[in-house]
C-alpha cells in the first residue's frame, strides 16, 4: 500500500463540480481510497497566461495500485468526465488530474515522471499538499516546507 497524493485542476466549466466528481471517481477506483481532500483555491494561471482563473486542490489516497496503473486511472477518470486535449499544452481544461507524489519514490519513464517534474516550482499544487500533510518531502527536492507552497 502507498500513499499518493493526485493534483486536482480545473479552469473551464463547472469546475467545483468537476473537481467533485474527479474525487469520487477516483475514491471508487478499485485499489483507491481517497483519505483526505484540500480546500480548493483559485489560482492564477501559470505557463500559458492568457486563460481562466484555475480552480486547484489536491487529495491524499491510499492505493495498492502502481505508479503506472494509478496514472492510468486518473487518464481514465478524467475522459469520463470529458476531458479532451485538442488545445494548447498548459492552456485550459475542464478537468487536470496530476499524479504529484508516491510515497518516497521516485520513477522516470516515458509519460510517468515521479513527483510531477513543475510540482517544486508550483504553489497551486504545493499549497494544497501542505495543508493535506505539512511534512512531506519531495523526492529531489527536499521538505515542501522549503519549497514556495504560498499563494499570493
Ligand atoms: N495547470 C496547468 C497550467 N497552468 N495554472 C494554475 N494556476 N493551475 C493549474 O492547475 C495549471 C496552471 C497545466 O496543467
Ligand atoms: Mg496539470
Ligand atoms: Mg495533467
Amino acid at each position: 500500500m502507498a500513499r499518493a497524493y493526485v493534483g486536482l485542476g480545473a479552469n473551464l466549466g463547472e469546475r467545483e463540480g468537476a473537481l467533485r466528481a474527479a474525487v469520487a471517481a477516483l475514491d471508487a477506483t478499485e485499489g483507491v481510497e481517497v483519505v483526505a481532500v484540500s480546500t480548493l483555491r483559485e489560482t492564477d494561471p501559470v505557463d500559458y497566461l492568457d486563460q481562466p482563473r484555475f480552480l486547484n486542490g489536491a487529495v491524499a489516497i491510499d492505493t495498492t495500485l502502481t505508479p503506472r496503473e494509478l496514472l492510468d486511472a486518473l487518464l481514465a477518470v478524467e475522459r469520463s468526465l470529458g476531458r479532451t486535449r485538442d488545445g494548447p499544452r498548459f492552456g485550459p481544461r475542464t478537468i487536470d488530474l496530476d499524479l504529484l507524489l508516491y510515497g518516497d519514490e521516485s520513477f522516470d519513464e516515458p509519460g510517468l515522471t515521479i513527483p510531477h517534474p513543475r510540482l517544486h516550482e508550483r504553489a497551486f499544487a504545493l499549497e494544497p499538499l501542505a495543508e493535506l500533510d505539512p511534512g512531506l518531502v519531495v523526492p529531489g527536492h527536499g521538505p515542501l516546507e522549503t519549497l514556495p507552497r504560498k499563494l499570493d
